[in-house]
């Protein structure tokens, strides 16, 4: 039977969704379109195969082919990231930094991670998050000119004398020094440990420094810029840490691995293999660039002036409207980004100055500068006016106009 005629409810979502998907501009910095291709061994039969273990070491009979398709995962893997080992199950980048702590660290072990607030994930040591509550967790964050100061961290570094020292952001627009972090990691004789989630598609093609060789461990997530089906990675050149690696995701958090987001995550490294990769990212930074410019010509300002990565992060703490504001404007404009703090921030976490946009996602539709130019200047006409809602909304026609241009999906199931 089809979903649609035996769940009208699910199916009726799934459709409105689709039309979401399709009709706004999706601008949130952590977010991409899948392939089809990807999307289609997601809803295959591996969702129903138990494996627990790894390929040739399973916990159940009839493993031979999923043994063969989490090898491709793997070999694709390391591959990419030119690196001795890569485990591919962990169901989450979250879930992958779980299992990076739990390989390296004893409970109550020091970590120095990026502060939430200054661009930092959660699972970078936040008190809320396991990170903070099973480690001793210390941050470091940027300046007011929006970079991170290397100087400052060792400072810190060498006050806390961490055991892991964790690089990585979600919403910093600078390139990231490994080669300084490592530096640092071992002034002080730290593990250093880089979570790659949202710059690793610009990683793999060459437009971002690359964390090997400086950091021990490397974690990422396979559906933001690297565009793949949703969850996560880790990779290591040491066969020590590998295993450590492997028994601290499974059995150590995990269970039986998903092996149908495994499947996924093989095709979207071969996408991620291909040439064609290379030009995608290159487009991902040209476009972030070109938007950029374009807001900073109409007055508004970015943190750290501008951006070397997918991102970038506007600052409105010159402005008498917040993050949240600027948010739900461009939402009815039907441009979708998330609020986000800024440094030198006054407002709540809920509230903020700022928001962070992202490029990756309309690159993977196929636009370019000239149609980054247009949005970028529907964003300053939205925040320039931002209390016009019949403004907002005769802008929402002309770039759904525009999306629709722009087709990804032609359907909500594959
Ligand atoms: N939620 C992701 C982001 O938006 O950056 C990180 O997990």
């Amino acid at each position: 039977m089809e979903l649609k005629d035996f769940d009208k409810d699910i199916y009726e979502l799934l459709n409105k969704e689709l039309a979401r998907q399709c009709d706004h501009l999706e601008m949130i910095a952590s977010e991409n379109f899948t392939y089809p291709e990807v999307m289609e061994v997601m809803g295959s039969v591996l969702t129903n195969k138990y494996a627990e273990g790894y390929p040739g070491k399973r916990y159940y009979g009839g493993c031979e082919f999923v043994d063969e398709i989490e090898q491709i995962a793997i070999d694709r893997c390391k591959e990419l990231f030119g690196c001795a080992f890569a485990n591919v199950q962990p169901n989450s980048g979250s879930q992958a930094n779980q299992g990076v702590y739990g390989a390296f660290l004893n409970p109550g072990d020091k970590i120095l991670g990026m502060d939430l607030s200054h661009g930092g994930h959660l699972t970078h040591g936040s008190k809320v998050s396991s990170s903070g509550k099973n480690y001793e967790s210390f941050f470091y964050g940027v300046e007011l000119d929006g970079r991170i100061n290397y100087e400052r961290v060792a400072d810190i570094a060498n006050i806390v004398k961490p055991k892991m020292i964790v690089c990585g952001a979600s919403a910093y627009p600078r390139e990231i020094d490994f080669k300084k972090f490592r530096e640092i990691a071992d002034s002080v004789g730290a593990y250093l440990f880089a979570d790659v989630a949202h710059i690793a598609g610009l990683v793999v093609a060459g437009e971002h420094a690359h964390p090997f060789p400086h950091c021990h461990v490397v974690s990422s997530t396979t559906h933001k810029t690297l565009r793949g089906p949703r969850g996560g990675i880790i990779m290591t050149n040491e066969e020590e840490f590998a295993k450590k690696i492997n028994s601290s995701i499974f059995p150590g958090i995990q269970g039986g691995p998903l092996m149908h987001v495994i499947a996924g995550k093989a095709v979207g490294f071969k996408h991620n293999l291909s040439p064609e990769w290379k030009v995608y990212a290159k487009q991902v930074k040209a476009n972030i660039k070109r938007l950029g410019e374009v807001l900073v010509s109409r007055g508004y300002n970015l943190v750290s002036g501008g951006t070397d990565n997918h991102l970038v992060l506007v600052s409105f703490l010159d402005r008498d409207f917040s993050g949240k504001d600027a948010d739900m404007a461009l939402g009815r404009a039907g441009i979708t980004v998330n609020k986000n703090t800024v440094p030198g921030e006054k407002r709540s976490p809920f509230i903020t100055s700022g928001i962070r946009v992202g490029s990756a996602a309309l690159t993977a539709r196929g636009m370019k500068e000239e149609q980054f130019e247009l949005i970028a200047t529907r964003i300053a006409d939205v925040l320039d006016d931002i209390g016009n809602e019949s403004k907002q909304a005769k802008i929402k026609d002309e770039l759904t106009a525009l999306a629709r241009n722009f087709i990804i999906y032609n359907k909500a199931v594959f």
